[in-house]
């Protein structure tokens, strides 16, 4: 389907056919069409613009990339689809290894992902010839690389399930989340939880790493003073302001030019 640019949810409208697109084209499963769906609705709550704490969190997580030893960028079939080019551009600027590793494993899916990643300029993306197994995951998500996640200190984690998110820490690894749900077992078991849209975060992490790489000092620092209880408890109280003025506005009545001034709620 051809999006108008006119329509006002245009963004979100190219974002859902390029994820259908992929689920055709065998990158994305079923499932990570519900999951987006779900990031949609968190988003529509936070405004559909990157928070204060996230951005925060989006400085402290390029603190910690650029200070590891082995970091790892992990890819799944959604985001190769909706950001391919910005994983690729993140992990030359760090630089980092990129893995793909997915929950509805199948090898013809790791392969196609590959070619997606390397279409999008990337080089020795790793997942195809899994050496090792995350300890403590049943299914097939735990299989990985020595190079990879698997021997990685500091792993960025977007649009992850649970189960690994937890199984990393375990592992004593930093371990830097991309969700939109603060709720979800991923933001809640992270190191360093970005509650934020994937395509917003991933370029916001890049031009931190960019302007941290040449002042160390400063990314020490940035990474010492951050508290993840206090982050995570600033993006609760940005969403109960929110919520508060969504309450305030839905009760005047509907106007699409102050909904659209206001910013509050979603077109
Ligand atoms: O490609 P696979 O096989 O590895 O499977 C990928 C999915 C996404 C299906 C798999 O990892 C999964 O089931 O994930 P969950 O448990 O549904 O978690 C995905 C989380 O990402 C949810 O909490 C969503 O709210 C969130 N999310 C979805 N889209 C975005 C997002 N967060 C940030 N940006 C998004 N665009």
């Amino acid at each position: 389907m051809k999006v108008p640019k006119s329509h006002p949810r245009y963004e979100s409208l190219v974002r859902r056919e390029r994820l259908v697109k992929a689920w055709k084209d065998g990158i994305v499963v079923p499932e990570g069409l519900i999951a987006h769906g779900r990031g949609e609705a968190w988003d529509y709550l936070f405004g559909e613009e990157t928070n204060a704490p996230a951005l925060v969190a989006e400085r402290v997580a390029a603190a910690y990339l650029l200070a590891a030893a082995r970091p790892v960028l992990s890819v799944n079939g959604n985001v190769a689809a909706l950001a391919a080019s910005q994983v690729v551009r993140l992990a030359r600027a760090i630089p980092a290894r990129i893995e793909v590793n997915l929950f509805h494993r199948s090898t013809a899916r790791v392969r196609r992902i590959q070619r997606v990643l390397e279409r999008a300029g990337a080089g020795g993306v790793l997942g195809l010839h899994p050496n090792a197994r995350i300890p403590g995951i049943e299914s097939n998500r735990a299989l990985s690389h020595r190079d990879g996640v698997f021997g990685a200190d500091v792993v960025l984690v977007p649009l992850e399930d649970g189960d690994r998110a937890e199984a990393l820490v375990r592992m004593k690894k930093v371990v830097i989340s991309i969700d939109l749900n603060p709720l979800s077992r991923t933001s809640r078991h992270a190191t360093v939880p970005i509650i934020d849209e994937l395509t917003r975060a991933l370029p916001n992490i890049e031009k931190f790493v960019k302007e941290l790489e040449s002042d160390r000092r400063e990314a020490a620092r940035v990474k010492r003073s951050y508290r993840r209880s206090g982050n995570i408890g600033a993006v609760f109280s940005f969403l109960a302001w929110r919520l508060e003025g969504l309450r305030k506005d839905s009760a005047r009545p509907a106007s699409g030019a102050r909904r659209r001034k206001n910013r509050r709620l979603p077109d």
